[in-house]
């Protein structure tokens, strides 16, 4: 964990362009949050989050990577937990993978959820990343990492995601129930717009101190 660094670290050492922020610069929670870019199955840390379908029994692009990775003691437990709802988070051992758990998320399809109510893509994102915090912080995680869910084939834009992703966190971190139980939570980004959307928008939610 010592080697990726947080925010609060990169902000002591970048000068940055002043950002207009509602948010309180806060060096705590500055130096729980990290965004890397990197292949998320080979992280050394508690939990890691995967964009799941609601089969839960695997599928293409992290999910994939995720269950290759894992071996096939994943696919087997997955197929015992009922599959997932979208919005919600299930947590499995990880196997053959560096971390201990492996939490399984269910991300909106963009286009789909839109077309009934174009706040449902949003909430339901919020709700993936809030129910994961959760699961995480129930099971003693410390550690999490997060890979961008619904970006991929489901269709969510990276900036817009990023925004509700980072408020999402920014207020669950912020709850005086759950202050202290996190030490870090790291979005695990795979595609450069991604890594482009949390870096311009993290200074907007954990201000440089
Ligand atoms: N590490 C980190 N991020 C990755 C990796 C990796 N090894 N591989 C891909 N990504 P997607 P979704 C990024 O499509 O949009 C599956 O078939 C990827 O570049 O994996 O939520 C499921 O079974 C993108 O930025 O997930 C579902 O059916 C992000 O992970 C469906 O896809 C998410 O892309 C879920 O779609």
């Amino acid at each position: 964990l010592a080697e990726i660094p947080t925010v609060g670290r990169l902000f002591q050492a970048k000068q940055l362009a002043p950002v207009t922020t509602p948010f309180a610069p806060s060096k705590t929670l500055n130096n729980t949050i990290s965004i890397i870019r990197n292949d998320i199955t080979k992280l050394k840390i508690d939990c890691i989050v995967n964009a799941a379908n609601e089969s839960l029994l695997g599928g293409g692009g992290v999910d994939g990577a995720i269950h290759r990775a894992a071996g096939p003691g994943l696919v087997r437990e997955c197929d015992g937990l009922d599959g997932c709802d979208t919005g919600d988070a299930k947590i499995t051992s990880a196997y053959e993978l560096p971390c201990k758990s492996v939490i399984h998320t269910v991300g909106p399809i963009y286009e789909f959820e839109y077309r009934k109510d174009s706040c449902r893509p949003e909430q339901l994102l919020r709700s993936c990343y809030r129910r994961s915090l959760e699961v995480a912080v129930a099971n003693d995680m410390r550690s999490i990492a997060f890979a961008a869910i619904s970006t991929g084939v489901y269709g969510y834009p990276s900036g817009q995601a990023a925004k509700a992703v980072l408020d999402e966190t920014r207020k669950f971190l912020e709850m005086p129930s759950n202050i202290g139980k996190l030490e870090r939570v790291i979005f695990c980004n795979f595609e450069e717009r991604d890594m482009e959307a949390y870096k311009a928008l993290t200074p907007v939610y954990f201000p440089p101190t």
